[in-house]
C-alpha cells in the first residue's frame, strides 16, 4: 500500500520537473518568405518585398491546379529574427526541421550552419549553439525543390511541393542531454525484445552528451495508460558509451488494433542527487508479430487480416502544406471508417500520422521516396540509404510499424532502359536499402513494393526483402470488374510460387471517383462515383476470400493533386475514398459498412443531393431509380416521402432499392435495427423530373442539359450544382442524338469511354471528354415556342482538319466551324442560340462535316417563352 502511495506522489513530482529539463517550442509563426534566387541573401537589404507566411508553407499551393503546365522548383528563403529564450545557464540550442522539400540550407546569424539536408521528408536537427548571439538573431532557410538526378524521387505520381511544409521546433537543453541530432532526431531507441501474454521485456539504448567527468545516472520510469508508474529502473552512463537499459514487466497489457494499449516510457538523465537533468518521452507497445505467407499476419499469436488504405500528405489548395489537425482528423476518419492498417505512402510523414497510428490501434508500413526509377549514382545511392536510416531513426518508437518499405513500383521505369550503368546502380540500391534495413531494425519486416508481375523483378533479383507488396488496379487500368478474383489469384500464386515465404500484401488497388460524375450504368474509367463503390465492393468480395492477401490498402485514402494527372479533374487524382477536401464519396461508407463493428446504416449516395431522371410513363408523375443501402445489420427498411417501400437484406453489406422519385423535394429514410439498437439515415433529394414525352401537357418542359457521348449525369458543382444527364439515342417524343459513336479511349488497350484530356477554359472537363463523333442530328421533340439552344463543342487531341456546319430546323447557325483553327486545341467552346418553334415540329439540330467528322460534347435547351 504505502509503495503505491509513494509511487503516485513520484509521479506528480516529475510532471511538475518536467517543465525544467527540456525545452520544446515551435516557431512557425511570421516568417519573411521569398521565392525565387537571392544574389546577396546576407546584405542587409531587410524583408521589404517579402511575403509574410506562417508554418506549415508550401510555395506551391495554388499553381498544381492552374491550366499551365509545370510548377515552381526552385529556391525559396525563409527568414526570421528569434529571440532565444534563455532557459537553462550554458545551454544547448538546437533547430529541428519536420520536414522541408528537398534541398534545405540553415544560416544562423549569417553563417551557414552544419551540412544541407538532402531529402524532403525526413526530420533533422542542427545545433546553432555555437552561432547565437545574446539577443535577436538572424536565421535564415534556404529550400530547394528543383529536380536532382541524386536524390529520390526522381519520378512519381505526386507533386514535389517546395517549402518548409511541417513545424519547426526550437530545442533547449542542458549542457548535458540525450543526445538530439542522430541523423534526424531521435536517439533513445525502444525495443521489446520479448513479449508474452505473462512477460515483456523492454530495452532502452540512448546516448548521452556529458562532461567526462562526473556520474550521471539514466532512470527509465514506465507508465501505465492511467499515469501510473509500473517499473522504473536506473542505469550508470560511462562517457562516450551507448547505455542500455533493460527491465521486464509480467502481464503486460498489449498492444493491437483492437485494444491499442499504450505505455509511456519516460527516460531521464539524474545526477546522484537524483536532480532531473533531461528527459524524453516515447511511447510503448507491446505486441509480437509475424508475417506467414500462407497463413496471414498474426499478432500477439491471433490472426488479423490487414486491411485498410494508403494515404497522401495533401490537402486541396493547401498542398503539403498541412496543419497537425488536419493530419489527426484524416486519421479519425480512417478510425471511423474501420481499418486496421495504413500505408504511409509513398514517404515518411508528419509525426501527428503515427502518433495516432499508435493510438487508433492502425498497423503501419512507412517507406521512403525511393519511387519509379532509381537515382542512379553513387551519390544518389548514398542518399537513399541516409534517407532511409533518418526514417527508421526518428519513427523507430512507435510500435504501430511493423515493416518498413525501401521502395515503391521501382521499376515502373524499365531499367534496362536506361543502360548497363543505371542497371547496376539500382539493383545494388535494393541491396544496400534491404540490408540497412535489417542492420538498423532488425524487429520488423523489410517491405519492398512492385506492380510489375513477379517474374519480371526477378530477373534483376531485387525481390530481396522479407515482405512483398504489389499494386494493380484489375477493373481500372487493366481487366474487367468480373477478372478481379481471378487476375488476384494468378498474381498471388505466381509470387508464391517464386518466393513461397514472401508473404503478400496488395499494397494499391483502386479506381478514379469524380464526385461530379455519376451514373445508373457506370464503365470502366468513366469516373463516376458509382463505379468506384462497385470496384471495391469486388475487390473487397476477392481479398477477404484469398487467404495469401495478407494485407490490402485502397490507393488512396483522399484524393491528391498530381501536377501531370488528366483525369476527370485535372491536376487531381481521384482514386480517393474523400475528396482533396475530405468529403467522403459513396465507397467510404461501403468500408465502414464491411470494416467498423459498431452498428451502421447509411444511403450511400447521399452526397448526390440534386437529381433528376425521365417520367417512368407518360402519365406518371415520378421517375424510379435506384437507392443502395450499405449497413452491418441483417435488412434495413426504406421510406420515401414517408412510405415504406418494405424491408430488404443485405447482401456483403449492401442493398438496392428501386425508388419512385417526384419532382421537388423527396425525403429518403432507412431504418434497421441490430442487437435492439435503432440505426438511422436520411437523404433530402432534390428531383428534377423530366416528362417522357415533351410535350406533356401534365408535366411541363422546362430545360434540360444532356452530358452528350456519355453515360453519366455531371454536377457542375460551382455552378449551384446544375445537372446534366446522360445522353440517349432519340426516342420518338422524347430527345436524343442521331447517328454517331460515343468517343472511344483506344488507348493502352484501354476502350473506355471519354478521353482524357485536360480541357481548357472550362472546369467541367467531363463534358466535354466525353462526346459524339459523327453525329448527324440531336433531335427535341418539343412544343411550339421560343427556346436557349446551348451547344458544347471541343476538338481533342485530334491531328486532321474537322470543319461542320451546325443547322437549327434546315437554318444555318453555325457554319464554317473549326474549332482547332478558330479556337485552338483542346479549348471547350459553349455557344447560346435562340431557336423559335411554331409548326409543331420541335428542334431538330443538324450536324454536317464539310471536312472529317462533326462532334458534340454537350446540349442543353431552355424554354424561354
Ligand atoms: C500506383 C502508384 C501511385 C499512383 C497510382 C495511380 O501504382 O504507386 O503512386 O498514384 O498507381 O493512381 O495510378
Ligand atoms: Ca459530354
Amino acid at each position: 500500500m504505502s509503495k503505491v502511495l509513494t509511487f503516485v506522489l513520484l509521479s506528480f513530482v516529475f510532471v511538475v520537473n518536467a517543465q525544467n529539463v527540456r525545452h520544446i517550442e515551435t516557431i512557425n509563426d511570421l516568417w519573411n518568405f521569398h521565392k525565387g534566387t537571392i544574389e546577396k541573401p546576407f546584405s542587409n537589404n531587410g524583408t521589404i518585398g517579402w511575403e509574410k507566411v506562417d508554418l506549415p508553407h508550401s510555395w506551391n499551393k495554388l499553381d498544381i491546379l492552374d491550366d499551365e503546365d509545370g510548377y515552381y522548383r526552385g529556391d525559396g528563403w525563409y527568414k526570421k529574427s528569434l529571440n532565444i529564450p534563455e532557459i537553462y545557464k550554458d545551454q544547448q540550442v538546437f533547430l529541428l526541421l519536420e520536414g522541408a522539400n528537398q534541398v534545405t540550407s540553415l544560416y544562423v546569424n549569417g553563417k551557414k550552419v552544419g551540412k544541407d539536408h538532402i531529402g524532403g521528408y525526413t526530420a533533422f536537427t542542427h545545433d546553432i549553439t555555437s552561432v547565437l548571439q545574446p539577443g535577436a538573431n538572424d536565421i535564415m532557410i534556404k529550400v530547394n525543390n528543383a529536380h536532382n538526378d541524386e536524390i529520390v524521387p526522381q519520378a512519381a505520381d505526386f507533386s514535389f511541393y517546395g517549402g518548409i511544409y511541417r513545424d519547426i521546433q526550437l530545442i533547449i537543453t542542458k549542457p548535458i542531454h540525450f543526445e538530439v541530432a542522430n541523423l534526424g532526431a531521435n536517439a533513445v531507441f525502444v525495443t521489446t525484445p520479448k513479449v508474452s501474454k505473462t512477460l515483456a521485456t523492454v530495452n532502452v539504448k540512448s546516448k548521452l552528451i556529458r562532461p567526462k567527468k562526473g556520474k550521471y545516472l539514466v532512470r527509465q520510469t514506465l507508465y501505465d495508460a492511467k499515469n501510473t508508474i509500473v517499473k522504473q529502473t536506473v542505469d550508470k552512463s560511462s562517457f562516450g558509451k551507448e547505455i542500455i537499459s533493460e527491465f521486464t514487466l509480467s502481464n503486460p497489457n498489449l498492444w493491437s488494433p483492437e485494444t491499442p494499449y499504450l505505455y509511456k516510457l519516460v527516460s531521464e538523465i539524474i545526477d546522484k542527487k537524483e536532480t532531473v537533468l533531461d528527459r524524453v518521452e516515447n511511447p510503448v507497445g507491446f505486441r509480437w508479430f509475424h508475417f506467414d505467407a500462407n497463413k496471414g499476419f498474426f499478432i500477439n499469436g491471433k490472426q488479423t487480416k490487414l486491411i485498410g488504405t494508403n494515404r497522401h500528405q495533401d490537402f486541396y489548395k493547401k498542398a503539403n502544406a498541412v496543419s497537425d489537425e488536419i493530419h489527426r482528423n484524416d486519421m479519425k476518419l480512417l478510425k471511423e471508417m474501420g481499418i486496421n492498417f495504413l500505408r504511409i505512402a509513398h514517404y515518411p510523414q508528419d509525426p501527428a500520422i503515427l502518433e495516432m497510428c499508435n493510438k487508433y490501434g492502425f498497423v503501419a508500413t512507412l517507406e521512403i521516396p525511393f519511387v519509379d526509377k532509381a537515382a542512379a549514382n553513387e551519390a544518389g545511392k548514398q542518399n537513399s540509404i541516409n534517407m532511409l536510416k533518418e526514417a527508421i531513426r526518428f519513427n523507430y518508437n512507435n510500435p504501430a510499424i511493423v515493416a518498413w518499405n525501401l521502395g515503391n513500383e521501382t521499376t515502373m521505369k524499365a531499367p534496362e532502359s536506361f543502360g548497363e550503368a543505371y542497371v547496376k546502380h539500382f539493383i545494388d540500391t535494393h541491396k544496400s536499402l534491404a540490408a540497412t534495413i535489417k542492420a538498423e531494425d532488425p524487429t520488423r519486416a523489410s517491405y519492398s513494393v512492385f506492380f510489375r508481375e513477379p517474374a519480371y523483378q526477378d530477373q534483376f533479383g531485387i525481390r530481396v526483402t522479407d515482405i512483398v507488396g504489389y499494386n494493380k488496379y484489375y477493373g481500372w487500368y487493366l481487366n474487367e470488374l468480373d477478372e478481379i478474383e481471378g487476375e488476384l489469384r494468378k498474381l498471388v500464386k505466381a509470387s508464391l510460387d517464386l518466393n513461397p515465404d514472401k508473404a503478400f500484401i496488395l499494397s494499391e488497388y483502386g479506381g478514379g471517383a469524380d464526385p461530379r460524375i455519376r451514373s445508373y450504368n457506370p464503365t470502366r474509367f468513366d469516373f463516376s462515383v458509382e463505379y468506384q463503390f462497385f470496384l471495391h465492393k469486388e475487390y473487397m468480395k476477392a481479398i477477404l476470400k484469398i487467404p495469401e492477401i495478407v494485407g490490402a490498402n485502397v490507393w488512396n485514402y483522399a484524393d491528391f493533386q498530381v501536377e501531370h494527372r488528366k483525369d476527370a479533374v485535372p491536376h487531381i487524382n481521384n482514386k480517393g475514398l474523400l475528396t482533396a477536401d475530405r468529403k467522403k464519396k459513396d465507397a467510404y461508407y461501403l468500408y465502414k459498412a464491411l470494416l467498423n463493428k459498431k452498428p451502421f446504416v447509411a444511403i450511400a449516395s447521399k452526397g448526390w443531393k440534386n437529381r433528376a431522371g425521365i417520367a417512368d410513363s407518360e402519365t406518371a408523375l415520378v421517375a424510379t431509380q435506384p437507392f443502395t443501402i450499405v449497413g452491418n445489420s441483417k435488412d434495413v427498411e426504406l421510406f420515401v416521402n414517408g412510405k415504406s417501400l418494405g424491408t430488404k437484406t443485405f447482401d456483403f453489406s449492401t442493398t438496392t432499392f428501386e425508388v419512385p422519385l417526384k419532382n421537388g423535394i423527396n425525403l429518403i429514410e432507412v431504418i434497421s435495427t441490430q442487437n435492439g439498437k435503432i440505426l438511422k439515415d436520411f437523404a433530402s433529394i432534390e428531383f428534377t423530373l423530366q416528362p417522357k414525352k415533351l410535350k406533356s401537357t401534365e408535366n411541363l418542359f422546362k430545360e434540360i442539359a444532356i452530358n452528350v457521348g456519355s453515360n453519366c449525369y455531371f454536377i457542375e458543382a460551382d455552378n449551384m450544382d446544375y445537372l446534366w444527364m446522360p445522353d440517349q439515342a432519340y426516342v420518338a417524343g422524347s430527345f436524343g442524338y442521331v447517328g454517331g459513336e460515343f468517343l472511344r479511349n483506344l488507348s493502352k488497350k484501354k476502350n473506355t469511354i471519354g478521353t482524357d484530356v485536360s480541357v481548357k477554359g472550362t472546369d467541367n472537363d467531363p463534358i466535354y471528354q466525353t462526346q459524339l463523333i459523327g453525329i448527324d442530328a440531336y433531335k427535341f421533340d418539343v412544343p411550339n415556342g421560343t427556346y436557349e439552344l446551348s451547344l458544347l463543342l471541343a476538338e481533342l487531341k485530334t491531328k486532321e482538319d474537322n470543319i461542320m456546319d451546325v443547322k437549327v430546323n434546315g437554318e444555318n447557325i453555325w457554319s464554317n466551324l473549326n474549332l482547332k483553327a478558330q479556337y485552338g486545341d483542346d479549348r471547350g467552346v459553349a455557344k447560346r442560340f435562340l431557336v423559335t418553334v411554331e409548326n409543331d415540329n420541335g428542334i431538330t439540330v443538324d450536324f454536317k462535316a464539310s471536312k472529317g467528322k462533326t462532334r458534340l460534347s454537350g446540349i442543353k435547351l431552355r424554354k424561354v417563352n
